[in-house]
């Protein structure tokens, strides 16, 4: 593959974030490369996401990539909440107007993909040692190695999109990043099964025995979540221990509606809450999860990343065509204002979904209390459903 010795921005990371940035900066006349450590089987045989928020669904469809995206993926106006045995549907359409999408975080990837390949729009795959230099100057490059062979591609800026640990952030100086974090006392083990949902709608369940959520793809295709110990290894929950432990935790006719099945695919997730501060150091711009992570109980990880691309891919527009760097100088603020109020959902979604070993009984009778507030008020509702279905960008 012929590389350029200069294009005006490297992105690092081709998840969704790098290669939604990639896609709009193209459909702008703007070239880009994107240097990804994974090979693409990899990257496209992650199973991540599920939920698009209105906004991401329209900025896709704004990238034009959304066409597979409104044949196939599912419309869903509400998701229900499951506690003591009661199913509380929180209706998003009647109480903002607004609903959400299912459809996978693999489909939005592949999608992307696509489009880039038609675009002509160059994507290393398996980029080792990828390192951005002189970010503080006007004239930044950064190294990587294909195949044992060191490149160089200079820039005008760098967009840091390689995730949570990705390079890029560590480039900033210690002493101006700020990081602020919170991990939580377990983990998510989640399987994807060829089954039909339990539901038409997701169902988040707290209960006894600890968090599920029940979420899905399509109608043969079902994504379950169980909460479990940090130090669980994927080894010790063959599937039937995986289904005994979802069942008691499920609304009783969710449960006796449930069919199981081999798990196609199984994976544990820590469960973590991270800021940096600021977004931006010099021509070095961090978007996603390379800035921020959230615990996948409000199901915002993937929605921010859009967003900071959203706010993202403007700013660069401007500061390449026009050469107005107001953009890029409100970007850090701009997109981290919208960051720490899904920060806050995701944390108050978590502590009032999950079993907390140290609250004990006081903390689970706390979270009935607020389960049975919401229940009887429709501001509490409206106060989720707004959250969930997204904050405006
Ligand atoms: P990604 O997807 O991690 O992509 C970063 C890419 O950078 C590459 N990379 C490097 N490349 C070059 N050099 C390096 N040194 C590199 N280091 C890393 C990586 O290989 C990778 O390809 O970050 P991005 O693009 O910011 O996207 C963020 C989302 O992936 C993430 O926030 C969501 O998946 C979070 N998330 C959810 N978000 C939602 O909005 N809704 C959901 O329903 C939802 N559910 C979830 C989730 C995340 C989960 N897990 C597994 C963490 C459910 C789960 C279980
Ligand atoms: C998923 O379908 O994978 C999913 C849905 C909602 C969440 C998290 C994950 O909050």
């Amino acid at each position: 593959m012929a590389l350029p010795a200069r294009v005006p921005v490297v992105v690092i990371g081709g998840g969704p974030a790098g290669l939604l940035l990639a896609r709009l900066l193209q459909l702008a006349g703007v070239e880009s490369v994107i240097l990804e450590r994974q090979t693409r089987e990899h990257v496209l045989g992650r199973i991540r996401a599920g939920v698009l928020e209105w906004g991401t669904v329209e900025t896709l469809r704004t990238a034009e990539v959304g066409e597979r995206m409104d044949r196939e993926g599912f419309v869903h106006d509400g998701v229900g909440l499951s506690f003591r045995g009661r199913h509380l549907r929180i209706d998003f359409k009647g109480l903002t107007g607004k609903s959400i999408m299912v459809y996978g975080q693999t489909q939005v990837t592949k999608d992307l993909y696509a489009a880039l390949d038609d675009a002509g729009v160059t994507v290393v795959a398996e980029a080792a040692d990828v390192l951005p230099h002189d970010v503080d100057t006007d004239a930044p490059y950064v190294t990587f190695a294909t195949d044992g062979t060191v490149h160089r591609i200079d820039c005008a800026y760098v967009a840091g999109c390689d995730g949570f640990h990705g390079v890029s952030r560590t480039v900033i100086p210690t002493s101006i990043a700020r990081t602020y974090e919170r991990l939580y006392p377990f983990g998510w083990l989640g399987i994807l099964s060829e089954t039909p949902p339990v539901d038409t709608e997701l169902i988040y369940c707290h209960s006894e025995p600890g968090f599920a959520l029940c979420s899905m793809r399509h109608a043969m295709l079902s994504r379950y979540y169980v909460q479990c110990d940090l130090e669980d290894e994927i080894e010790a929950w063959p599937d039937e221990r995986f289904w005994d432990e979802l069942r008691p935790r499920l609304p009783h006719d969710a449960a006796d509606r449930l069919v199981t099945g081999p798990s196609i695919e199984k994976s544990i997730t820590p469960l973590r809450s991270f800021v940096a501060e600021p977004l931006r150091h010099g021509r070095l711009l961090l978007a996603g999860d390379a800035g921020h992570v959230v615990p996948p109980t409000g199901a915002k990880g993937l929605n921010l990343a859009v967003s900071d691309v959203h706010y993202l891919a403007g700013a660069l527009l401007d500061a390449l065509t026009t050469g107005s760097t107001t953009g890029l100088d409100e970007y850090s603020e701009r997109a981290l204002a919208r960051v720490w109020k899904a920060v806050r959902f995701s944390w108050w979604m978590t502590t009032l979904l999950h079993r907390f070993p140290e609250s004990g009984e006081f903390g689970y009778r706390i979270q009935e209390a607020e389960l049975d507030y919401l229940a009887g008020s429709e501001a509490a509702q409206h106060a989720l459903a707004e959250n969930y279905v997204g904050l405006p960008f």
